[in-house]
């Protein structure tokens, strides 16, 4: 499938198993040319529309939507987006807390158990 998506792509990197070495270069690059560069603060400020350094699943609904009509896609139904959301928490969102932080957001990749 297809990564094309910056917000997605940062929350679908794989968290466990063996990434080969040559796998974050191409992620990277594949998220440079589709976004044109933002790194991942540039993101989590793109999402956190209200600015309170965390983000709300109606913040992350909102971002998928736009993100995806931005493409010229077909509108999607809520179900489509709701379950984009509750993947990105459910793994982002490390206190289960319904907010992802920053440094939840920020420790991904490095934050393995
Ligand atoms: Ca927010
Ligand atoms: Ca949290």
């Amino acid at each position: 499938m297809g990564c094309s998506k910056t917000f997605a792509c940062l929350f679908q990197m794989p968290s466990g198993g063996p990434v080969p070495p040559n796998a974050t270069l191409v992620f990277e690059v594949e998220v440079y040319s589709v976004s044109k560069g933002p790194r991942s603060l540039e993101s989590f400020r793109d999402i956190d529309l209200d600015d309170d350094k965390v983000l709300t699943r109606d913040e992350v609904t909102f971002y998928f939507k736009v993100e995806f009509e931005r493409d010229g896609s077909k509108p999607r139904e809520d179900s489509f987006y709701e379950k984009m959301v509750n993947d990105v928490f459910q793994k982002s969102d490390h206190d289960r807390d319904g907010l992802i932080t920053y440094k939840e957001y920020n420790v991904y990749e490095h934050d393995e158990l």
